[in-house]
């Protein structure tokens, strides 16, 4: 069904409710690719283990993330949507990349930095390699372009280093990722700290906009967001929250923020807060009841899920031997 097509891959950790951000940053964007691209867009467990996870959850929000994939417009027909701990390349291609990845490169990375503040009685090795299953992820496919917000640059730009490197002690092996970086949408901030990303493991409920979230939910969120004690409704230095807003506006209107900025002029903060909310929660009622129905059928999941590991798979084992052969790992002959 693929054929030669150029590569796409992103991946999304089943660590929490979906957020505006990785609506916005990531997921909205991956469709676009589905016609032009082989497009693996996977559920990465694995990752997700780095910080301590409730089995059950963990379990249920898998199947949560593979279903909203779909409740966003991914058809299983013309993506692979698959989960991480279903191909085993992952693991074993991460432990190789492991050993060309260096201790200074992961030390620099500001998620892991970030993530040992926030999990200070659980900074486990996996969450420092972290970056290594990553360029597994994106390597093992021979992938072209990483759909990714904001945050993932580095990890990225590591994860060309790493090819980059193992090209170039064994010779051409993987291709060479770029990121595509969306120009709108791709940071989202907090709505009660608009000077950090929204991230969907906050703890503080109001800081995150879940894709899920009722229509009531969203509009309470929105207008308990910080904003600065001005009242103008301009987007700049100083003004993070109401431009955080403006910027969330933006992106699920179509609309420029200049354009934004004049609709609002002379609005209040609260009457603009409320606009916002609705727009956002009427954006998203779609993806909502499409999700619903999805979830309603686990056994479509389930066979979407095994579908996509096959295909993944196959793909995944052709990049692992070519890697053992390089190294150097013997091979039994059947
Ligand atoms: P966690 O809080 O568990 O670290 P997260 O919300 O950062 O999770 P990820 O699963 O790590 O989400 O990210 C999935 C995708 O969403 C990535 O491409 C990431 O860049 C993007 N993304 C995450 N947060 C934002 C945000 N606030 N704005 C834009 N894109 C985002
Ligand atoms: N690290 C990413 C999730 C992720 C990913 C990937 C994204 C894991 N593997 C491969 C793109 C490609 C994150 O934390 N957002």
């Amino acid at each position: 069904m693929f054929n030669d097509k150029k590569v796409v891959f992103s991946g999304v950790q089943p660590s929490g409710n979906l957020t505006i951000g990785n609506y916005l940053g990531a997921i909205r964007n991956f469709g676009a690719f589905s016609e032009e691209y082989h497009c693996y867009y996977c559920v990465v467990d694995m990752h997700a283990i780095t910080v301590r996870q409730v089995p059950a959850e963990l379990r249920r929000r898998t199947y949560e993330t593979l279903a909203l994939y779909m409740a966003c417009g991914l058809d299983p027909q013309k993506n692979t949507l698959f989960v991480q701990s279903h191909v085993p390349q992952h693991a074993e291609l991460g432990w190789v990349l492991d050993c060309y990845t260096m201790f200074g490169e992961l030390s620099r990375m500001t998620q892991f930095k970030d993530k040992s503040a926030k999990n200070a009685d659980n900074i486990n090795a996996g969450l420092f390699t972290y970056p290594a299953l990553m360029a597994a992820d994106i390597l093992l496919y021979q992938t072209e372009l990483v759909p990714v917000g904001q945050d993932q640059k580095q990890h990225l730009e590591l994860a060309r280093d790493i090819a980059n490197r193992f090209n170039q002690v064994y010779g051409e092996t993987f291709v060479v990722p770029d990121g595509y970086i969306p120009k709108e949408g791709a940071k989202i901030c907090s709505l009660q700290d608009p000077t950090k990303k929204m991230s969907k493991s906050d703890p503080n409920e109001n800081a995150v906009i879940r894709i899920l979230d009722s229509k009531d939910d969203i509009i309470k969120k929105f207008k308990r967001a910080v904003t600065d004690s001005g009242n103008e409704i301009i987007h700049g230095e100083g003004k993070e929250g109401i431009s955080n807003l403006l910027n969330i506006y933006s992106c699920f209107t179509g609309k420029t923020i200049e354009e934004a900025e004049k609709e609002f002029k002379g609005m209040g903060y609260g009457d603009f807060k409320l606009a916002v909310g609705e727009t956002c929660a009427d954006y998203l009622k779609p993806v909502r009841e499409e999700f619903a129905r999805l979830m309603a059928d686990k056994a479509y999941l389930e066979q979407i899920m095994a579908q996509g590991a096959e295909d993944a798979y196959k793909n995944a084992r052709r990049t692992m031997s070519k890697v053992r052969r390089k190294i150097g790992f013997t091979e039994l002959k059947h």
